[in-house]
C-alpha cells in the first residue's frame, strides 16, 4: 500500500516537474539538419548555448548548434538537483579527462594525476557544476582591458552579467548590481545554520558580510547559486530548452571533428562532424563560433591546423595559421580542509537519504536537495592595506559537510586519512582556494586523431609564489578556526594533522607546504587555451571581438578566451562571454538598458 502511494506520488512529480519546465525537446532536430547554416556553433555548454540563443533572436537567420553529447531532460535525477552534482560524473555525460602526472603538485593522487569532469550534454559543464554564482573581481577585468582587451572592463561587462542574471535574493532585488529577468535565476537555495556561525566568525576578525558579486568582493557572503526554485539553472535548460526558435537547429550527439578551413583565403568554410557514426559536413555561409571548452576547443583549433607551427608539424597536420593554441593553461587550485564539530548542524548521509527530504524538494523545490552544499564564501586579501586596491589572494569556500566520497582521485591512503569515513558525522569543509595562480600549464595534441585525449598539463604550484599564496590563506584559515564562534562548535585544527606529512613540524610552514602539495586540487576552472588580446600580441589567439587572429569567419567563444582567470567560480563569466560575443557577431548592443553609473 505504503509502496503504491509512493509510486504514485513519484509519478504525478515527475509530470508536475516536466509541466514546469516546458518541452526540453524544444529546438532539438531529428532527422537530417541542412546542408548550411549561416552561423554553426561547436559546442552547447554553458558559453555555446548563449551565443546560439541570442543569434536566433533574429529571426532571418539559421543557426546550427552541434553538441557531442545528449539531452540534459533524459537524466534528470542528474541534472535538475545541485546536490547530485557527482552522480554525471564518469558515466556518458561526462568528457572524464586526466591530467599529465604533476610534477610539484597533486603527490596524493592517483598517479599525480588530477581528475578534470566536464559535461558532455545540453548545457555542457554548467549541468554538472557546484551553481556556485560568482562574477569575478573588477579588477581582473580592468586587467584585461588595461592588457590590451578593448572593451572588457568591469564597467563595459557588468551590463552583460545584469542581461544574463534573475535575481530571486529579495534583499538584492534593488542593488544596482544585479537585476531580474534574464535566462539565469540567482537564489540560495537551502542554506544550513552553519552558515551564520562562519560569517560571524568571520566578522570577529573583522571581515563584513557582503554580497560578494556587488562593489567589492572582499569579506563573506552567503553562497549566491545558479538555480530556479531549487531546479539548476543551467544554460541548457534557461537558454535553449525553454523556448521555441524556429531558426536555431540543435543537433546532439554530433561531435565536430574538424573545422574545414579555405587556405588561400585563409575562412573558415565548415565543419566535419560524426553522429551516429557517420561522417557529414555542414557549411557556414557567415561564421563558425567554437565553444567546446577550454580543453577540446583548442582541441578542435589544433587538428585544423591552428596552433604552434613546430608541434602541428611534429603531428603532421599542414599549419595554416601559427598562433599558441594551447598555451596559457590556468587553473584553480584548493585546498579541502576537514573541521568536525560537534552539534548537528551540517548535512549528513542521513538527511541525503531522507524520504522527507525527497518529497519536500519535489513538491517545494526546498530543502538540502536545493543546495550544492556550499553555504559561505570569503575573498580575502593577505595584506590588508590590498582592501579596494586589487583583486583578493584568496577564495573560501564553506561546505556544510565533511567531504567523505572520494570523486577527487586520492591515492587510497590519502583518501583514508584525508576525508572522513563516518558520513553521519557532522561537520563542514572549507575549500581555500588561489584566485589568481602563476602557474600556467599547457594542452598538446597526442596524435592526430580527434578522438584522442590531448596532453593536459596544468603546471599547477610550479611557481612557488602560488603556494606561499596558499600558505598565507591557510594562516588565516587557522585565526578564524580558533574565533571562539568555532570554538564553541568544537572545531580542532588538529584533526588536518596527516600522517602523510608528519615528518615536518604539523602547523609549521613546512607542513602546509607538504600538505598543499598533496591534496591541493583543482577547483574544476580550467581556462586561457586561447588567450584574447591585441592583435600585435603573440601570445594571444584571439582578438578583442574574439576572431581567431588571421582566419576569416572563425572566433571562439568559452572559458579558453580568458586571458588571465578571474577571481572565483568561472561560470558566470563564461555566460557573459557568450552574451558579450552574441553582441558582437550580431553588431549589436543589447544591453544599453544594464549600464549603470557606479
Ligand atoms: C565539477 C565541476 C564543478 C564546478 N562548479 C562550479 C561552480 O560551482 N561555479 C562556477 O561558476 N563554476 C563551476 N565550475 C566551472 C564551470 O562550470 C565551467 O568553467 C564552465 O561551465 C565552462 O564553460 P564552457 O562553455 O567553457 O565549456 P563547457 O560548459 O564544458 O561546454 C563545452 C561543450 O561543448 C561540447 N563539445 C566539446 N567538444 C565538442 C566537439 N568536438 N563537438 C561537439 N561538441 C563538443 C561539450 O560536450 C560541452 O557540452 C565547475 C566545473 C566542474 C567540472
Ligand atoms: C595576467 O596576470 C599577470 C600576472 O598577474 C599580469 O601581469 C598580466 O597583466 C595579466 N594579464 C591580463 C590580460 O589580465
Ligand atoms: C562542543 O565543544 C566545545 C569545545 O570543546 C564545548 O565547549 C561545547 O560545550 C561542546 N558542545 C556540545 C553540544 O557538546
Ligand atoms: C575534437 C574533440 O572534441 N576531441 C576530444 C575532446 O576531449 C575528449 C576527452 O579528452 C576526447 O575523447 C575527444 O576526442
Amino acid at each position: 500500500m505504503y509502496g503504491v502511494v509512493l509510486t504514485c506520488l513519484v509519478l504525478a512529480l515527475a509530470l508536475y516537474f516536466a509541466y514546469r519546465q516546458g518541452d526540453p525537446m524544444h529546438n532539438v532536430i531529428q532527422g537530417h539538419i541542412d546542408k548550411e547554416y549561416d552561423y554553426i556553433i561547436v559546442g552547447a555548454g554553458s558559453a555555446g548555448s548563449v551565443v546560439a540563443a541570442r543569434l536566433s533572436e533574429d529571426s532571418d537567420i539559421k543557426v546550427l548548434l552541434l553538441e557531442a553529447g545528449g539531452h540534459y531532460s533524459e537524466r534528470p535525477s542528474f541534472f535538475q538537483s545541485p546536490l547530485m552534482w557527482a552522480m554525471a560524473l564518469k558515466t556518458e555525460y561526462d568528457w572524464e579527462y586526466y591530467t599529465e602526472p604533476q610534477e610539484k603538485s597533486s603527490f596524493g593522487l592517483k598517479g599525480q594525476r588530477s581528475y578534470w569532469p566536464r559535461g558532455r550534454v545540453l548545457g555542457g559543464t554548467s549541468c554538472i557544476n557546484g551553481v556556485q554564482y560568482t562574477r569575478g573581481s573588477s579588477f581582473d577585468f580592468d586587467e584585461w582591458e588595461a592588457a590590451g582587451c578593448t572593451g572588457w572592463g568591469y564597467k563595459e561587462v557588468l551590463p552583460y552579467f545584469l542581461k544574463s542574471e534573475d535575481i530571486h535574493i529579495e534583499s538584492l532585488k534593488s542593488s544596482p548590481y544585479h537585476s531580474q529577468g534574464g535566462p539565469i535565476a540567482v537564489s540560495y537555495g537551502h542554506v544550513t545554520e552553519l552558515n551564520d556561525h562562519i560569517l560571524k566568525a568571520g566578522q570577529r576578525l573583522g571581515y563584513d558580510v557582503t554580497d560578494y558579486n556587488g562593489k567589492d568582493q572582499h569579506g563573506f557572503s552567503s553562497v549566491p547559486k545558479s538555480l530556479r526554485d531549487g531546479v539548476r539553472s543551467s544554460t541548457g535548460l534557461e537558454y535553449i530548452g525553454k523556448k521555441q526558435m524556429r531558426n536555431l537547429h540543435v543537433s546532439l550527439q554530433s561531435f565536430a571533428t574538424k573545422i574545414q578551413i579555405d587556405e588561400s583565403d585563409k575562412t573558415a568554410k565548415g565543419v566535419y562532424y560524426i553522429k551516429d557514426g557517420r561522417k557529414y559536413y555542414v557549411k557556414a555561409r557567415r561564421e563558425i563560433i567554437l565553444s567546446g571548452g577550454t580543453i577540446n576547443t583548442s582541441q578542435l583549433l589544433l587538428l585544423s591546423g591552428i596552433g604552434p607551427s613546430s608541434h602541428l608539424k611534429e603531428k603532421n597536420i599542414p599549419v595554416i595559421a601559427d598562433l599558441p593554441v594551447g598555451q596559457n593553461l590556468q587553473d584553480h587550485v584548493y585546498i579541502p580542509l576537514l573541521s568536525h564539530i560537534n552539534q548537528s548542524l551540517s548535512i549528513t548521509r542521513d538527511d541525503v537519504k531522507s524520504y522527507w527530504m525527497k518529497l519536500l524538494y519535489a513538491l517545494l523545490g526546498k530543502g538540502i536537495y536545493s543546495t550544492s552544499l556550499l553555504d559561505t564564501s570569503a575573498f580575502l586579501h593577505l595584506e590588508k592595506a590590498n582592501v579596494g586596491k586589487r583583486y583578493p589572494d584568496i577564495q573560501m569556500i564553506f561546505s556544510a559537510t565533511l567531504f567523505s566520497v572520494n570523486v577527487l582521485n586520492y591515492e587510497d591512503h590519502i583518501a583514508h586519512t584525508l576525508l572522513n569515513s563516518d558520513a553521519n558525522q557532522h561537520g563542514f569543509t572549507t575549500a581555500l582556494c588561489l584566485t589568481r595562480p602563476f602557474s600556467r600549464g599547457q594542452i598538446t595534441l597526442k596524435s592526430n586523431d580527434p578522438f584522442d585525449h590531448p596532453n593536459i598539463d596544468p603546471k599547477y604550484l610550479e611557481d612557488e609564489r602560488d603556494v606561499k599564496t596558499l600558505i598565507g590563506g591557510i594562516r588565516i584559515w587557522e585565526k578564524l578556526m580558533e574565533t571562539p564562534e568555532m570554538k564553541a562548535l568544537g572545531v580542532d585544527i588538529d584533526r588536518m594533522k596527516m600522517p602523510f606529512c608528519s615528518n615536518h613540524k604539523f602547523r609549521s610552514d613546512e607542513y602546509w607546504e607538504c600538505l598543499i602539495r598533496h591534496i591541493g586540487i583543482t577547483e574544476y576552472h580550467h581556462s586561457g587555451t586561447c588567450k584574447m588580446g591585441p592583435i600585435d600580441d603573440t601570445s594571444t589567439v584571439v582578438d578583442p571581438e574574439l576572431r581567431v587572429k588571421g582566419i576569416k569567419g572563425l572566433r571562439v567563444a568559452d572559458a579558453s578566451v580568458f586571458p588571465n582567470v578571474t577571481s572565483g567560480n568561472i561560470n558566470a563569466p563564461v555566460i557573459m562571454v557568450g552574451e558579450k560575443a552574441a553582441d558582437m557577431i550580431r553588431g549589436k548592443d543589447t544591453v544599453s538598458e544594464f549600464r549603470r553609473n557606479i
